[in-house]
């Protein structure tokens, strides 16, 4: 029952690895393992389990679980997105540079330039479709590109294969938030990534109901480092986030069948729509790396982008709409709408927004998982007063 070849499929392995029943009692849902520290039986003598910080079985579980969804050999799960973030940028040392995309979640570029520039590492950002300016940008001090893709708001793919070539032809790591695809659309280490990480808190959470973050790795020196880093540092989750994220990673399939499904339909209705004056989804044919989503990922996601020409016109259409909340965050069950400039990415300076097409106008869709029907009419009335 145990044997971990006959979970071939991902929701098989979604619903099984780290999820076996329990030895105890039979218990087929991972317990809850509520406890800061074990007791041991003599001086130097336990049962492996010490301090919680170090050891939480339901914790271990869920690091099982996503480790074999993306294809690592180990996964660390953290706090937050962005404590996973900060963890693994523990891997580097003062003096390092980092290679990033330019077009990023705010809050991963606030991280990198308002903190841990102050210790010593640099980054540099570039627009990471373009293969000639990230070779170029490489440095002899280069330890590390970090991308996410598709990205947060403008949908923009990296060729995760071609630039984890360059990466490893300058001995450095390649580091891809893979938030936005979730497992089940796009698996970076396959295509040749060091190290995944995940704002779980997103589509492997699902419910809008925590926030999380995890980190998983193919190769074991790293692996090796990630755990001294989580145990050290200690930016670890609480026992029930991991509880609730196994219970998440169950329907993480059948959700994210249903994300890609809804948004492509919102998609196809908001591109031939007067008022929609850009649309971002890689899904969709007009989109300029179209045939590159089609070769690295499994699906297009649930997430979209659209331009509405001026603040005015977002305010109106985030006031009107009522099925999608307005709110930060994504990829719950329910559908949320975000407007980047004043929420999620008001920490990128004006000018880069500008040039990356984060205007005032922009308006960010999370297709949630209710009835097309619903949403697309929900969508049209607020269109109607833009
Ligand atoms: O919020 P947290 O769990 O710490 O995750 C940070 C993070 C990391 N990576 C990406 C791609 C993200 O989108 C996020 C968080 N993003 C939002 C809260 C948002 O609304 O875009």
């Amino acid at each position: 029952m145990n044997d971990p070849k006959i979970y071939t499929g991902f929701a098989t392995k979604a619903i099984h690895i780290g999820q076996e029943p329990e030895a105890t009692t039979g218990a087929v849902t991972v317990p809850l393992f509520q406890t800061s520290t074990y007791a041991q039986e003599e001086i130097g003598k336990h049962k492996g389990f010490e301090y919680a910080r170090t050891h939480n079985p339901t914790r271990f579980a869920w690091e099982k679980n996503l480790a074999a969804l993306e294809g690592g050999i180990a996964a660390f799960a953290f706090g937050s997105g962005l404590a996973a973030e900060d963890s693994l940028m523990k891997l580097l040392s003062s003096g390092d540079h980092v290679l990033c995309a330019e077009d990023m979640y705010g809050g991963t570029f606030r991280l990198f330039d308002k903190i841990l520039t102050r210790f010593g590492i640099t980054f540099s950002y570039v627009n990471m479709t373009d293969l000639n300016s990230v070779k170029s940008a490489m440095q002899p001090n280069t330890k590390m590109i970090y991308t996410e893709s598709p990205t947060n708001p403008m949908m923009t793919l990296t060729d995760l294969a071609a630039v984890a070539e360059i990466a490893h032809s300058h001995n450095a790591m390649m580091v891809v938030d893979n938030t936005f695809a979730s497992p089940y659309f796009q698996q970076p280490l396959a295509l040749g990534a060091d190290i995944v990480i995940h704002s779980a808190t997103k589509y492997l959470g699902g419910h809008s109901d925590l926030v999380s973050g995890i980190v998983t790795t193919n190769h074991q020196d790293i692996a090796d480092q990630l755990k001294f880093i989580q145990n050290a540092a200690g930016a670890v989750p609480g026992p029930f986030e991991c509880w609730l994220l196994l219970r998440s990673t169950k329907t993480l399939a059948v959700r994210m069948k249903q994300h890609e499904k809804n948004a492509l339909a919102v998609a196809r209705y908001c591109e031939n729509h007067p008022k929609v004056q850009k649309i971002f989804y890689p899904g969709l044919e007009s989109h300029p790396q179209h045939e590159l989503a089609k070769r690295q990922m499994k699906g297009f996601g649930g997430m979209i982008s659209i331009e509405l020409g001026s603040l005015e016109n977002a305010k109106n259409f985030a006031k009107a709409i009522r099925i999608f909340t307005l709110a930060e965050s994504l990829g719950g069950v329910e559908s949320l709408v975000c407007h980047p400039v004043s929420m999620t990415h008001g920490s990128i300076p004006k000018e880069k927004r500008d040039q990356l097409g984060v205007t005032d106008g922009l308006v960010r869709l999370s297709c949630g998982i209710e009835d097309i029907e619903d949403l697309l009419a929900d969508i049209e009335q607020a269109l109607d007063k833009v």
